[in-house]
């Protein structure tokens, strides 16, 4: 039974990697394990969320393949915005090719996603080249990874074996991973960040096979770091609100945890 180390601890320990202790740094002042899933089409609407939900998150992760109207100068508003409020940006891209294509996908093309994000995710199942290509890319620029270890979704195939060949991957490459995307803790070392989606105030689903957990469930019951939440706050008829009360909650489960 060992017992859990704080954010602030675990920020300090020898071997985490620098954009972990900085993300645990600002969980710890800020009091905020919540990651805010900005899944809007437009770029005012985002970069106003931003700036407003700002306060309330560690990390604001995106799809900007889904904005309508993405430019360079977005991007570089994202980040004056993250820079302000203190929180990290998340382009949850998902790179799933052979190193070399996802380097060309990481650095280049419209989007340029290491030039503004400090955090990006890939799949595993290309095998480890997927991160030697990211890494190549991002590690220079002091960018990390997190390999998507489970899925929130029905009938997800990342289970069992497979989640563990990825800590085996993270574990191995863990100069720029630091952690994953996961529904539960999957390693034990607290230098590993997990982070999980399919979070909502009540448990349930949407249609398109959805799975949601409550805060409480996520961080208590299965030892997750951070909840990530999409329409449990966009959907809120106040945003910030909403947003206000993942933050108490995730806080209030993260305390009871810790349990001192
Ligand atoms: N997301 C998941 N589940 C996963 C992974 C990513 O939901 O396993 I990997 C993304 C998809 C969406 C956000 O951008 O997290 C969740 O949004 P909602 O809270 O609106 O369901």
């Amino acid at each position: 039974q060992s017992v859990d180390l704080s954010y602030a601890e675990r920020a300090k320990l020898p071997n985490v990697h620098p954009l972990a202790s900085k993300l645990l740094k600002i969980m710890e002042e800020k009091q905020s394990n919540l990651c805010v899933s900005a899944d809007v089409t437009s770029s005012e609407e985002l970069l106003q969320l931003a700036d407003s939900l700002g306060p309330s998150i560690c990390v604001l992760k995106t799809h900007v393949d889904i904005l309508k109207d993405y430019t360079a100068a977005f991007s570089q508003k994202l980040q004056a915005l993250a820079e302000k409020h203190n929180f990290l940006i998340f382009e949850d891209r998902k790179f799933a090719d052979i190193g070399n294509t996802v380097k060309h996908q990481y650095e280049g093309g419209l989007y340029q996603i290491s030039s503004w994000s400090h955090i990006v995710n890939a799949h595993a199942v290309p095998g480890p080249g997927v991160v030697k290509g990211l890494s190549a890319v991002g590690k220079p620029l002091g960018r990390g990874c997190l390999l998507i270890a489970q899925m929130s979704s029905q009938g997800s195939l990342a289970t069992g074996e497979y989640t563990k060949a990825v800590l085996q991957m993270a574990e191995e490459q863990s100069d720029f991973v630091f952690g994953f995307i996961c529904g539960s803790k999957i390693s034990k070392k607290p230098e590993f960040i997990h982070m999980s989606p399919g979070v909502q105030m009540q448990a349930g689903g949407d249609v398109l096979g959805q799975q949601y957990s409550t805060p409480e469930e996520v961080l208590c019951d299965k030892g997750s770091d951070v909840i990530i939440v999409g329409r449990g706050i966009l959907e809120a008829p106040d945003r910030l609100e909403a947003a206000e009360s993942y933050r108490k909650a995730g806080w209030e489960a993260y305390t009871k945890k810790l349990g001192r």
